[in-house]
């Protein structure tokens, strides 16, 4: 059961009473939160007079991903990045925005951090809701002190802290560093991020299904058979589910983190590895469904236990409440036995 805090509580509060439960914790974990939490407001204050100022529409570069990058998202990229680069305890950013690692000039710092600046770029020019995400690991230690990019090559299941701020009818902080989730509401009256939610808990099942159906024609027979199995009629199941789509992740993983439910992008003819990807989309907000008691998969294995190859690499995902990320794994699995046969 998510929990209703008492007294109000900021951010900062939050983040200093939950690091004096471990005694050894330099705090320098609870100063990188900070940091990302003062970015995101300003990233916040930006979004929210997008439609005012000239900050809109594409500055005509693209991304790595061969998409062309809205002004905003560049914005966010260096908001998050000098940042993280004041407080000298990263050594290292690996950004949607950025082709290569991006080196801080405290190489000495600590930890690697992974961003998508601004997730959901696309919708920017409609008023949707877009979000940042972020995914924290440790530097592994090495003899010589060297800092290699494949340091950041690390599983999810390492992550020491992932979150995501969600720039939408409110701007909400979620974030997790393995013990719970909780969410935070932005008042910007005050400039805090106010505590609404402590341990929150997505629904064991939840009736509402997320995927663009328009890609329906090079989903696996498996996927198909399930999509048409949400759509019979069955009280005893809560069927036919909800259909709900935003087009931006952090928006379709908040809702799915409050109402329940799951999230699908799998892979397809355009995107033969799935179109999202491992280190700053899937992985964080994996470990924020997983600490909520959900489930996040490939298809076939959990995304958090994924090796990463390189820094941008693509994951299908099935991601939500336990039992609807089981059921699609039973019709996925029943599809590999028909082929195999
Ligand atoms: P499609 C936004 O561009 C994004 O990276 C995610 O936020 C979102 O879930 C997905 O792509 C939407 O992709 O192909 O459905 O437009």
């Amino acid at each position: 059961m998510t929990k209703q805090p008492g007294k109000l509580r900021t951010l900062e509060e939050y983040i200093i009473q939950t690091q004096n439960r471990f005694p050894g914790a330099t705090g320098d974990l609870s100063q990188l939160l900070r940091d990302i939490g003062l970015a995101s407001k300003i990233i916040s204050r930006e979004v929210r007079k997008a439609g005012i100022t000239n900050i809109l529409g594409a500055d005509g570069s693209t991304n790595i991903h061969g998409e062309s990058v809205k002004k905003l998202d560049i914005f966010a990229d260096q908001q998050l990045i000098s940042a993280l680069d004041r407080s000298l305890i990263t050594c290292m950013v690996i950004s949607e925005e950025n082709d290569g690692v991006v080196r801080l000039h405290h190489e000495g710092g600590k930890y690697i951090v992974f961003l998508d600046p601004l997730d959901g770029s696309s919708n920017i020019d409609v008023n949707v809701s877009i979000g940042s995400i972020f995914s924290i690991y440790m530097r592994p230690a090495r003899h010589d002190g060297k800092l290699l990019e494949i340091d950041a090559l690390q599983q999810g299941l390492r992550q020491v802290a992932a979150g995501y701020v969600l720039y939408g009818s409110s701007t909400m902080m979620a974030y997790t560093t393995g013990m719970g989730v909780s969410l935070f509401t932005l008042d910007p009256s005050i400039g805090e991020f106010i505590l609404a939610m402590d341990d929150v808990m997505l629904p064991d099942h939840g009736n509402i299904y997320s995927i663009n159906e328009g890609s329906y024609n090079s989903w696996s027979p498996g996927l198909k058979k399930y999509i048409k199995y949400c759509q019979v009629e069955d009280p005893e199941t809560s069927r036919p589910y909800k259909a709900r789509y935003i087009g931006s992740m952090v928006a379709d993983i908040h809702r799915t983190l409050i109402k329940g439910g799951i999230f699908i992008y799998p892979e397809s003819s355009r995107y033969p590895n799935g179109k999202l990807r491992l280190m700053y989309e899937c992985n964080p907000l994996s470990f924020i469904i997983e600490q909520a008691g959900g489930l996040a998969i490939d298809g076939r294995n959990s995304i958090l236990e994924l090796q990463p190859e390189f820094i941008h690499q693509n994951t299908p995902i099935y991601i939500g409440s336990k039992q609807n990320v089981l059921k699609v794994q039973e019709f996925l699995k029943a599809e590999a036995v028909i082929e195999r046969a």
